[in-house]
């Protein structure tokens, strides 16, 4: 399944680099479920994600189109390893936490798995120079590190150390949240300080996603920094 939607989001960024000019509409999803032997559904998904992206666009009742070029922003996917280095920090995860667990509705949704597939859950608490920064808990699929995996260091270094793994590209919300009284002590700060609440779906250059995360991130230490550009 995830081959062949693969398939499909190769053959749509072929067709939309190559073969149709912006606002041009893209081949029903019906067709495109059959050439490719997939369901509507899975379908929709791909054409979700490029309109995410903002390759596409849809207008109810008519069909999807091709979007104008992108606009290259400067944000990177980064891991907190490489950006504690990059601030001259030492980073850490104390403690951590391993589980396998079935994937749920909202995390079978975001890496494509249905609600009762293993993810490896883990659940760290990340630290700069020894002082907690963020809580993260972070959902892999099992099927994709089936030797598990030594987390001592830095979770991205080692999937594409042991498994040839890159996370290329994620959609990412931010939300405005305060701590609950656990989180708070995980972090050791009072309960209902404030923080960052940041979603991560992470996918490979094959577009597989590798990697949902939910990091919690202390608001008195932290700001979202993006370099924008207007042309
Ligand atoms: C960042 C990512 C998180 C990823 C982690 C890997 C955000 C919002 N989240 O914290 O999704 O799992 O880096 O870091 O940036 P590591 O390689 O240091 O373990």
């Amino acid at each position: 399944m995830a081959g062949k939607s693969a398939r499909l989001r190769e053959h749509l960024l072929a067709l939309l680099r190559d073969g149709l000019a912006p606002h041009d509409r893209l081949p029903p999803e019906r067709s495109l479920a059959e050439e490719f032997g997939l369901s509507r559904l899975t379908v929709r998904r791909v054409l979700d994600e490029l309109e995410q992206e903002g390759l596409v666009y849809r207008v109810r009742g008519s069909g999807t189109f091709a979007g104008e070029p992108r606009i290259a922003k400067s944000v990177e996917l980064t891991s907190f390893t490489e950006d504690m280095r990059a601030r001259g920090l030492r980073p850490g995860s104390s403690p951590v936490t391993r589980e396998l667990v079935p994937a749920g509705a909202d995390v079978g949704y975001a890496l494509r798995l249905s609600p009762s597939e293993e993810v490896l859950r883990l659940t760290r608490v990340r630290t700069a120079d020894g002082e907690p920064m963020c809580l993260e808990r972070t959902h892999l699929p099992a099927a994709l590190v089936p030797g598990g995996l030594d987390l001592d260091g830095s979770l991205y270094e080692e999937l594409a150390r042991r498994y040839d793994i890159v996370p290329r590209r994620a959609e990412q919300t931010i939300n405005a949240t305060v701590l609950g009284p656990d989180d708070a002590e995980a972090l050791q700060v009072a309960a209902f300080s404030p923080a960052f609440l940041v979603r991560r779906t992470a996918y490979d250059d094959r577009g597989r996603p590798v990697e949902r995360a939910e990091s919690l991130y202390r608001g008195d230490r932290y700001a979202y920094h993006l370099t924008i550009y207007r042309t």
